[in-house]
């Protein structure tokens, strides 16, 4: 059986792969996406009350969603995080791994730069492998995408299997396809709805 790892698995873009995992979503499962380009592809590729797009702040997709998966075992959640910011985060990983949620989904969207400022290169750029980092936290589930088939077989997986689960992607140098709107409060309120979590209306 081959093994793809950090180095073999083919670089993919990221627009695509989101709207490959969107158009999986049948269950109002929750998404999480991180701040930039995750959460600016995730909006471009659907918009739904149960995604929940980060701002302001590297690295609290997985810390996010933890919560939400911990709150509401009954639902898939997902996050979308970019490299860079999940290395201002790596313990989260071992929270996860120790929490253990079984509804939990992990996605690495892993370009070896901060892109949103510029590209530069992340100090992780020469090798790290999250995948193995995941797996040495405890997250037995973990793996790279070998190319889109094999990513959207995996989301499969994720979403009939027990997790807490985390895909590695390797993306190329494109950038996202568009952009989130930014407006935090009603972000926040459209995903409160979209979870069952407040009941009244908005005017938007
Ligand atoms: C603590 C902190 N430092 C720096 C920034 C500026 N900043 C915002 S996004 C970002 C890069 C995010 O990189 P990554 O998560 O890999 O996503 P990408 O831009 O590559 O899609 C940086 C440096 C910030 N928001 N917070």
């Amino acid at each position: 059986m081959s093994v793809t790892t950090a180095h073999n698995a083919k670089r993919m873009y990221r627009f695509d792969l989101t709207k490959r995992l969107v158009a999986k979503l049948h269950r109002d499962e929750a998404v999480i996406g991180g701040i930039g380009h995750s959460n600016f592809d995730l909006f471009t590729a659907g918009h739904r009350p149960q995604n929940f797009y980060m701002l302001g702040s590297m690295g609290l997709a997985i810390p996010i969603a933890l919560g939400v998966a911990i709150a509401q075992p009954q639902r898939k959640v997902f996050a979308i995080e970019g490299d860079g910011s999940l290395l201002m985060q790596l313990g989260c990983l071992s929270t996860v791994a120790t929490q253990a949620p079984k509804n939990l989904v992990i996605l690495v969207m892993d370009n070896g730069t901060y892109q949103i400022t510029g590209g530069q290169a992340t100090p992780a750029a020469g090798g790290t492998d999250y995948v193995a980092i995941a797996r040495g936290c405890g997250i037995q589930s973990a793996a790279w995408a070998a190319d889109e088939a094999d990513f959207e077989r995996l989301v499969e997986h994720c979403l009939a299997a027990d997790g807490p689960h985390l895909i590695g992607l390797k993306l190329d140098e494109q950038g996202p396809a568009g952009q989130t709107e930014r407006d935090p409060s009603q972000i926040r309120d459209r995903f409160m709805r979209g979870m069952g979590a407040k009941k009244s209306k908005l005017t938007t």
